[in-house]
């Protein structure tokens, strides 16, 4: 088995003495898989080394594992991460193309940051090394690691949507993201509809076609792509949600909504989440059925994220100012409809949390896949189950086949389904809750790992 060197944009470098139980599934998987053959975990440190250019890499061995982190220039954190990656490639892969800020400063940043990972990375390989790269902050990274003539396997997965191709095609430099994908021996996607849309750009733009067989060509190179839809740590996750009762706050949440149904949102605060429908829809839910007001709790739990970006500000205030709204609109003396938290929570809390709530709402306008909507199965009550209200756009739609699916553009049709979640009978509950857990035990995030690491070897 080949070491193996992963590159994200962020590391989660555990802490000393390993606090496995804050990691998200990810991490755990590519931890697990980084110990068992040895090898390295780059990325960006977080930080800016301001005016000055980046000193040379921070390297923290961990048992087998490497951390290799650099710091970038205050230049390069707003061309590449707040620019391009998160003003033009996050919106347009989440269809978003009204949102989409495109400035060549900002692209000159993006592939010159690749490039210089490429510089730092490279003097670290081994010939035989396996190198997976992850996500859309990285993507032209394995073309420049072809040009400086590195000659190992190298992967890549894209966790969030692939665009169709008329959206790709807005974005001023599409044919060199494309070009940059077909350097890899293999790319991932979450879902067939994210191969097929790839498959698409390529003939839309005639830079290549499907060979078949999970091929591709693209100029005079032939590579691999297919869907590996990312799991969850799915046995880890229910025992935390088990165990949950012992933690004080869950204990204090589940005091707090006796007599009450509890509805439950989590998600980072980003516009591809679908938060401002979602209210509207709880919001039309009230209204429409009289016989839950005042016997509901609607509990949104969102930390802050991207808050640099001018999207996400604003957003953050539109969110806020909403549930304030419909608190005031349609709350009592003694009934909070909606209770907003922008806090991030450890995972065994979360699980916890979800284990108490008869309805998941899981409705972003797009999704690559969203483990919010595993991890809240994966936390469920076997005697007594909740439902999962999950949208369509989200790729978990897909696989988790006893979810109750929504338009979440459609406000009374979502309002509608959280009504007849909450008035669904155990054994139809148990039934589909048994099939998606099911589901989610045999593809965890393990399987996802050795999946892609396989077809990467083969
Ligand atoms: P995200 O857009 O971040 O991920 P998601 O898949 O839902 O979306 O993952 C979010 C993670 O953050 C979950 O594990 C969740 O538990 C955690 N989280 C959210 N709110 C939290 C809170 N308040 N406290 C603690 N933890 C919280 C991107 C893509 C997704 C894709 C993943 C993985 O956008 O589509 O599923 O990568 O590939």
């Amino acid at each position: 088995m080949s070491r193996l060197v992963v590159v994200s944009n962020r590391v989660p470098v555990p802490e000393k003495g390993g606090a496995a139980a804050s990691a998200g599934g990810l991490a755990v998987a590519l931890l697990a898989a980084l110990q068992e053959r040895g090898g390295i975990w780059m990325g960006w440190s977080g930080k800016s080394s301001g005016d000055n250019e980046p000193g040379p890499l921070s390297l923290e061995e961990q048992g087998k594992i490497t951390f290799a982190l650099t710091d970038l220039t205050e230049k390069d954190v707003d061309e590449y991460y707040f620019g391009f990656a998160n003003r033009v490639l996050w919106p347009i892969c989440h269809y978003r193309l009204d949102l989409a800020e495109y400035g060549r400063k900002e692209m000159a940043g993006y592939f010159r940051v690749n490039r210089f990972f490429a510089h730092r990375l490279a003097p670290l390989l081994k010939p035989d090394d396996t190198i997976w790269i992850h996500d859309y902050h990285l993507i032209p990274l394995a073309a420049e690691l072809r040009q400086m003539g590195v000659k190992n396997r190298i992967g890549f997965f894209h966790h969030i949507p692939w665009p169709p191709a008329d959206v790709l095609a807005a974005m001023p430099v599409h044919e060199e993201i494309m070009r940059g994908l077909a350097a890899y021996d293999l790319v991932g996607f979450q879902t067939d509809h994210d191969l097929e849309n790839f498959a698409g750009c390529l003939r839309r733009e005639e830079m290549g076609d499907a060979l078949g067989d999970g091929r591709f060509n693209s100029g005079d190179k032939i590579f691999k792509g297919g869907v590996y839809g990312i799991g969850i740590e799915t046995e880890a996750f229910a025992k935390f949600a088990r165990k949950a009762v012992s933690h004080a706050m869950v204990h204090k949440a589940k005091e707090s909504i006796i007599g009450r149904d509890l509805i439950i949102g989590v998600d980072r605060l980003d516009y591809s989440k679908g938060l401002t429908q979602r209210i509207d829809a709880f919001e039309r839910f009230v209204l429409n059925n009289p016989a839950h007001q005042r016997n509901v709790t609607y509990l949104q739990v969102t930390p802050k994220s991207r808050s640099e970006v001018p999207e996400y500000e604003q957003m953050q205030r539109t969110v806020a100012e909403q549930a304030g709204r419909v608190n005031g609109a349609l709350g009592t003396v003694d009934w909070v409809p909606i209770r907003y938290i922008n806090r991030s929570l450890s995972r065994p809390i979360l699980a916890g949390l979800y284990r108490l709530a008869k309805v998941g709402l899981v409705t972003p306008l797009r999704d690559g896949m969203n483990l919010v909507a595993k991890e809240y199965v994966a936390a469920q009550n076997p005697d007594d189950p909740g439902v999962l209200v999950l949208s369509r756009f989200a790729g978990a739609a897909r696989e988790l086949k006893g979810a109750l699916l929504v338009n979440p553009y459609d406000i009374v049709g979502t309002a509608n389904a959280i009504a007849r979640a909450l008035n669904m009978p155990l054994e139809e509950r148990q039934e589909r809750w048994q099939r998606m857990m099911d589901y989610l035990l045999e593809h965890d995030v393990s399987r996802w790992c050795d999946d892609f690491l396989n077809d990467l070897a083969a």
